[in-house]
């Protein structure tokens, strides 16, 4: 028996004021149809996504139509897709029929998902392939469960989701990230309460962190296997393997081999703008810096860049215009997509020998309050505070 393991493909993600952003949008769905492609070649006998097929948990009509076309040739092979919720599915669900039980309905994926007992325990009811619900399907013999995202006290619920197990051979498929290997940090639990999980599953299918890694068991077995993402959905994931996991089983023994899939390039780099004199010596070197990061590739796709500019300089930093920056980026790179943070302080002179250094956020905080004082209709409000609403980036 063999079969795929995906996890976190983000369905739906994209940079919404970019120029770039109908093609970044394509990316994800080309990412999970070479998968499918895969599954389908290799005739495996089912697909497990653990978790995040889509990227929030309000998605798009034309996301939900995209999704259903890119199943489309595993419904046709007859090829089972076993799914659960994510974090980023499962918010907001209950404001609205979840898109991932529409799926489920409509027999593009199997949506696993236990009932609770009144004792607070799991149950893992049979799949019903008319509601489209249930927590554990049986294929050949192997007895596969679901457990979707069930928040930050996953550790403290795992002598549960054993107990509501009687069979052999199983298989739990669970998004939750393992502490120490994905410090995520909401959604995690620790190594030596996940452990115990090894006596009743042979493999479990993680998802949550978008980093590949593989746990074992302190007596060195490995059990519980997270395949990352398999395109890069968030800057900084370009320093980890991209892929999925193909997994053949054997007698109970589980060979698992990471594929590679591949991603849009991703660049992340720090241009060192130390001590430049003016903005045009600045952009120079800002030129030659990005050259040195472009990689040597065939891959004909437009990257994606993030660029953090740091250093005092002898020059306003908003001199140093995105605009002109953005200019000099598409003709050495013609990216996709940019991101750029502008970390400079100015060097300014205050009449006597004292230098004061400011940062690009004081600038700005001046210039606001400036502009506050100008205008009599923002005067109430004279302290400003920005406040960003913490969302969880996996
Ligand atoms: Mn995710």
């Amino acid at each position: 028996m063999r079969f795929i393991h995906t996890s976190d493909v983000h369905l739906g993600k994209t940079y919404r004021t970019s120029i770039g952003e109908a093609e970044r949008y394509e990316d994800f769905f080309i990412c999970l149809d070479s998968i499918v492609t895969d599954a389908i070649e290799a005739k495996v006998d089912f697909v497990l996504i653990g978790g995040d097929l889509f990227h929030v948990g309000q998605i798009l009509p034309r996301t939900f139509a995209k999704t259903i076309e890119t199943l489309q040739p595993l419904k046709d092979a007859n090829i089972p897709c076993l799914a659960i919720e994510g974090n980023h599915d499962w918010i907001h669900r209950r404001d609205s029929i979840s898109w991932m039980e529409a799926l489920s309905q409509m027999g593009y994926i199997r949506l696993l998902r236990p009932s609770r007992t009144e004792e607070g325990g799991y149950c893992f009811d049979p799949f019903n392939i008319e509601t489209g619900m249930g927590g554990h399907i049986e294929i050949n013999g192997l007895n596969i469960y679901g457990l979707g995202y069930i928040g930050a006290q996953a550790g403290s619920h795992v002598e549960r989701i054993c107990e509501a197990v009687t069979t052999k051979n199983n298989l739990l498929l669970f998004h939750v990230g393992i502490w120490t290997f994905s410090p995520v940090e909401i959604g995690n639990m620790k190594p030596e309460d996940s452990h115990p999980l090894a006596e009743t599953f042979d493999y479990v299918a993680l998802g949550h962190g978008h980093k590949p890694y593989i746990v074992a068991t302190p007596a060195g077995k490995d059990y519980a296997y997270n395949p990352g993402s398999p395109e890069q959905v968030n800057f900084g994931e370009q320093k980890y393997d991209k892929g999925y996991y193909f997994v053949s089983v054997n007698d109970g023994e589980y060979e698992v081999e990471f594929k590679a899939t591949s991603p849009r390039p991703m660049i992340v780099a720090t241009i060192d703008l130390d001590e430049a004199e003016d903005a045009d010596a600045a952009l120079l070197r800002f030129v030659e810096q990005v050259k040195t990061q472009l990689p040597e590739t065939e891959d004909d796709r437009q990257p994606l860049l993030e660029l953090k500019l740091v250093g005092r300089v002898n020059f306003h930093p908003f001199e140093l215009s995105r605009e002109r920056l953005n200019v000099a980026l598409k003709e050495i790179a013609n990216p996709l997509h940019v991101e750029i943070k502008n970390h400079l302080s100015l060097v300014t002179h205050t009449g006597g020998e004292e230098t004061v250094k400011k940062s690009l956020a004081e600038i700005e905080h001046d210039v606001l309050k400036e502009l506050i004082g100008a205008n009599s209709e923002y005067q109430s409000r004279g302290h400003l505070k920005t406040s960003v609403p913490f969302k969880c980036p996996f």
